[in-house]
């Protein structure tokens, strides 16, 4: 049989107990062990709601009073803790996410078209309002379109010119535009009026005029009566519409096998001392009209291929063709 006094010291020993234990309390899993021994089914106020039965009727209604304040006192401080652990967790959570919006933003630079494109759609700007349209072909071409129907065959000497890069037997990487013109007037009645921009691939040793990677512009006017002349305006009429003023041109003749007539262009960039070769052009050869399908008695034409690399270099000063392909940024953000 206990007494109520020796209940009474046991209270207060699990009292001091209870709260120096609720106060070290600093995480989820203490919380839930301060739980199971103090207010658990099987813990330390539990058993002495047991003792209660032990105890002389007339002193279990104080006792059970006096308990019942225990464990209200252990709900407590279980339910005090619980909300500091909850509040500390959250605001630690809060530092971690804290943005500083004083901070400056992160810097995404815009990007611009290389001056390579740039200069390309000048070109086709250019010629759109002249009223061609634009076509393009594989940078991968047959040895048919890129020399045979160009009236280049096999072993004539104008191949070691324009030999490049083999993928098999009878396939290349375009070492010019012109095939494009092929194409196109294979697929077209005249008149025919189109530019053909793209990439072409040469075994060119480098040097500050020649890349192995490079762009032209191709052109072609087939049509009834053009002449020489005509060509010639269409020449002039460009480099002025790109150049503006103070800019020379030079023509003098030159071979290919598709055109005959056949001539050079140079330009010289004001103040400059050199002349520096832009196109090949000329009348397209009747060989090639008729291998096409075209009757040379009926209809002319002229065609020309330019380098976009070169048209950049005068305009801009650029002496050495290296720089479009090295991806220097001191280089391309100056355009
Ligand atoms: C041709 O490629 C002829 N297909 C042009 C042509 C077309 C003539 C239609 C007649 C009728 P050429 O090899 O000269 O011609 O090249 C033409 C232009 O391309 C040159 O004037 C030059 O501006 C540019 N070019 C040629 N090779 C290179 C190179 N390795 N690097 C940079 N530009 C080049």
């Amino acid at each position: 049989m206990a007494t109520i006094d020796e209940l009474k010291e046991k209270i207060t020993s699990i009292s001091e107990a209870m709260q120096k234990s609720a106060s070290t309390i600093s995480s989820a899993a203490e919380l839930e062990a301060f739980r199971i021994e103090y207010l658990g089914r099987k813990g330390k106020i539990a058993a002495l709601f047991k003792l209660l039965g032990s105890l002389p009727p007339e002193e279990r209604a104080a006792a059970g009073k006096l308990l019942n304040e225990l464990k209200a006192r252990g709900n407590e401080l279980f339910a005090a803790r619980e909300k500091e652990l909850k509040e500390a967790s959250i605001s630690e959570q809060l530092s971690k996410e804290r943005v500083d919006l004083t901070l400056p933003g992160i810097y995404h630079p815009l990007g611009h078209l290389h001056l390579l494109t740039q200069v390309q759609r000048e070109i086709e700007d250019i010629f759109l309002r002249m009223g061609f349209d634009i076509a393009s072909g594989p940078e991968i071409e047959t040895e048919y379109h890129a020399f045979e129907a160009l009236n280049i065959p096999a072993n004539h000497p104008a191949r070691d010119e324009w030999d490049t890069f083999y993928i098999d037997d009878t396939h290349l990487l375009r070492p010019h535009t012109s095939p494009v013109q092929i194409r196109v007037m294979k697929a077209t009645e005249p008149p025919v009026r189109v530019i053909c921009p793209g990439r072409c691939y040469r075994r060119d040793t480098q040097d500050a005029t020649h890349s192995p990677v490079f762009h032209q512009v191709e052109l072609l006017w087939v049509e009834e009566g053009l002449s020489l002349a005509n060509l010639k305006y269409v020449i002039e009429h460009f480099v002025h519409e790109f150049f503006g003023e103070g800019y020379e041109m030079r023509m003098s003749g030159d071979f290919f096998p598709f055109t005959e007539p056949s001539v050079q262009v140079h330009m010289r960039a004001p103040g400059a001392t050199e002349w520096l070769e832009i196109m090949g052009a000329g009348m397209v050869d009747p060989a090639v009209l008729t291998e096409v399908g075209y009757d040379p008695e009926k209809v002319t034409g002229f065609a020309f291929g330019l380098g976009v690399e070169r048209m950049a270099m005068l305009r801009h000063k650029i002496d050495d063709i290296r720089v479009f392909l090295q991806n220097d940024l001191r280089f391309i953000t100056q355009f």
